[in-house]
């Protein structure tokens, strides 16, 4: 291709120079070659990938590729059909794609000269086709597509973009696979697409596919929070566990009690009600769900700003009041208050690191202990079951740290969902006792431990030590944990990409096709090019690694 290239533009050059040889002077005549060589040389260096791997991350669950390139209309129109393909949530995808795609808009090169002499594009119409009208976003929703680019119809190839799913948010990740195969090059400055025909069909490997946001130890702006929540839908991750609330600070607004947001770090540092439905509402639609976090008993202190009764004393002021019904009541009023907020069925209530020593040393909870013949031990139990049984009266479904798990499995709610973090690896007893799962594995996906490298992030496998289809079924998937100790606004981003990237792999794409062969050559050279899209788009993702001591520049 570039060699035809470059003949036609030396003869361009040869009958230019034919055409001016009386009027120019030699000198012109040659910088004018050398320009057109030197930009021919930039067109066939400008394309460094490999050509045996695919750059879309993470890798789709089956496709094949041809040996054509296409290049893409900057004026591509959408055509929907299908029951749910009027969607505005499709309309409203389809136009920040299309501005992620030609990004680089048009500009002048001397290479537009030759849309005289080809057709002027091959894909201008992206087909786009969702046979569901209904838009509910849950747990296990129906995330497949199939993009097809180039239709063979038996005689000839039809140049052709055809996304079909069952769901607007299957055509949302169909949307951004399209989008990746979509490269500007900068040679011709114009999108192509490589190694077409493509035929994808492509699922979610699980359903859970999570990134914690920890906004208690470091406020995080909601402009900065969308911006997470966009660069997630890019790696096709899909619930944004918001940490709201912490120790150190309650930065959300609770109607039903007012003065709990006494405990933000300063009036500013704070979310409205409408502020979190405009997150909500952001994060849907990029088919992302928003799973809220009240961390109780322990990690609890700043809720006692405002309402210092729910400290057991001012020297005891964690974990909140057990013996209290005013504690329960006020976690009842954030429930009913956040239920309007957040429709997603999961509900996180924390439960980890409960150190109940000074409840014992505290004499009305000492009290309230013995009248009941309870032990510490027996007091975070109940305090646990009981918030259980709020949320599953509002229709929530429990999530809860693995200590609640491990300190009284029995009795924890069925519907629990048990959220691993610890390094033992609780999963496979979680679900051996029917419980289902969330791995996150504090040694692996814990992104504020700056220390583990992005290929173990992403040989961490959620199923090890799970061999049984039924228990295998039990895990949801897995999180990986931004907590905010040391990182706000300045950081965070580059502290979650590119490593969240290595874990969203693991969670979509099939464990054969990312576990066998060396990582080095499969996944690193295609993590790299994931991380530049990042950065072409906006999201300040760090370098992978050092990359130049393992291939050195060409
Ligand atoms: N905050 C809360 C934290 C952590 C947890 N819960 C945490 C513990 C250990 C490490 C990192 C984070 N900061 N609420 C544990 C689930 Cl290493």
């Amino acid at each position: 291709n570039s060699s035809a290239l470059l003949s036609l533009s030396l003869s361009l050059s040869l009958s230019l120079s034919s055409c001016f040889r009386s009027t120019m002077s030699p000198g012109l005549l040659k910088s004018l070659i050398i320009l057109a060589i030197l930009a021919i040389l930039r067109l066939s260096f400008a394309f460094q990938l490999d050509d045996t791997l695919t750059y879309v991350w993470p890798l789709p669950s089956e496709f094949s590729s041809g040996d054509h390139t296409l290049s893409v209309d900057p004026a591509l129109s959408l055509v929907v059909s299908g029951d749910g393909g009027n969607s505005s949530i499709i309309k409203d995808a389809f136009d920040r794609y299309k501005r992620i795609i030609f990004k680089h808009g048009e500009s002048f090169s001397i290479f537009q000269m030759f849309r005289y002499i080809r057709p002027a594009y091959d894909i201008s119409k992206l087909k786009i086709e969702v046979h569901s009208r209904s838009e509910e976003l849950q747990l296990g929703v129906d995330e497949s597509y199939s993009l097809f680019v180039d239709k063979n119809d038996g005689q000839s190839i039809i140049a052709e973009a055809t996304i079909e799913a069952n769901t607007v948010y299957g055509a949302l990740r169909g949307l951004e696979t399209f989008s990746q195969l979509c490269m500007f090059d900068y040679g011709t400055k114009s999108v192509q697409i490589y190694k077409a025909p493509w035929y994808i069909q492509d699922k979610p490997r699980f359903s859970y596919r999570g990134l914690l946001l920890d906004t208690s130890r470091h406020y995080l702006p909601i402009t900065v929070i969308k911006q997470i929540i966009e660069s997630m839908s890019y790696a096709k991750l899909n619930v944004l566990h918001w940490h709201i609330i912490d120790e150190q600070s309650f930065p959300i607004e609770i109607p039903t009690y007012p003065k709990l947001w006494e405990g933000s770090y300063t009036k500013w540092e704070r979310y409205t009600v409408e502020d979190a439905y405009e997150i909500v509402n952001f994060a849907k639609l990029r088919g992302i769900n928003v799973m809220a976090e009240i961390d109780v008993p322990g990690h609890a202190e700043s809720w006692g700003m405002g309402y210092p009764d729910l400290w057991p004393s001012a020297s005891c002021r964690e974990p909140l009041d057990v013996a209290k019904n005013f504690t329960f009541d006020v976690i009842s009023g954030i429930l009913t208050d956040m239920r309007k907020i957040f429709p997603f069925e999961l509900f996180h209530l924390g439960g980890d690191e409960v150190n109940t020593d000074c409840w014992n040393s505290t004499s009305h909870v000492k009290q309230w202990l013995q009248d009941r013949n309870l032990t510490t031990k027996d007091a975070y139990q109940y305090f646990v079951l009981r918030a259980q049984e709020i949320a599953i009266s509002k229709g929530w479904t429990p999530v809860n740290w693995e200590e609640t798990f491990n300190t009284f499995a029995s009795n924890l709610h069925p519907r629990t969902i048990v959220h691993n973090w610890l390094g033992g690896g609780v999963c496979p007893k979680v679900v051996a006792k029917g419980f289902r799962c969330i791995f996150s594995n504090q040694g692996f996906w814990y992104l504020d431990h700056l220390d583990v490298p992005w290929d173990e992030v992403y040989e961490a496998e959620p199923l090890e030590g799970i061999n049984i289809t039924s228990e295998q079924e039990l895990v949801l998937g897995g999180e990986v944990c931004m907590w905010a100790e040391i990182a706000d606004t300045s950081n965070i981003q580059q502290t979650i990409w590119p490593r969240a990237a290595a874990a969203a792999e693991r969670l979509w794409s099939r464990r054969e096709a990312i576990s066998s062969g060396n990582i080095t050559l499969t996944a690193l050279p295609r993590l790299h090019y994931f991380r530049c899209l990042l950065n072409r788009r906006g999201v300040q993702a760090a370098p992978v690694e050092n990359f130049y001591a393992r291939q050195p520049p060409i």
